[in-house]
């Protein structure tokens, strides 16, 4: 079960984004300090799990219902392709621990990561 984090946050209202993608399960709204052309987080409602590994086991088809917006995103924002990064665990990075993918496109330095 995740903390209350400020994902939670912005999927209760209480922190207002603009809304990139919703669907029943799954909302996307820009990354705060974006890293490439296009920089967008998709991340679940469900505020139970901290990280994919913990999202695959419980709710696969959530998981696959983030990368349906992911393409669907990168499509409408860039020409389709796209770079999916789940930063998990703090020691590589991870900093919100409400799961979340960021959709990286655009014209991307050659390995620019998050
Ligand atoms: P990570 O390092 O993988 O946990 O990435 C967390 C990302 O979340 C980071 O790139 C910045 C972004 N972020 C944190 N807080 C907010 C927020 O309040 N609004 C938005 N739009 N992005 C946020």
């Amino acid at each position: 079960m995740a903390a209350e984090t400020v994902f939670g946050k912005i999927v209760s209202g209480e922190i207002p984004v603009e809304l990139l993608a919703e669907t029943d399960r799954v909302i996307a709204f820009p990354d705060m300090n974006p890293q490439a052309p296009v920089h967008i987080l998709v991340i679940p409602k469900s505020t139970e799990y901290e990280n994919v590994a913990e999202l695959a086991a419980a709710e696969p088809e959530t998981l696959a219902e983030m990368v349906e917006v992911a393409k669907r995103l990168a499509a409408e924002h860039a020409n389709g392709d796209f770079r999916l990064i789940f930063n998990t665990g703090a020691s590589v990075g991870q900093t919100v621990f409400h799961v979340h993918a960021h959709v990286l496109a655009g014209d991307l330095e050659e390995r620019s990561l998050v």
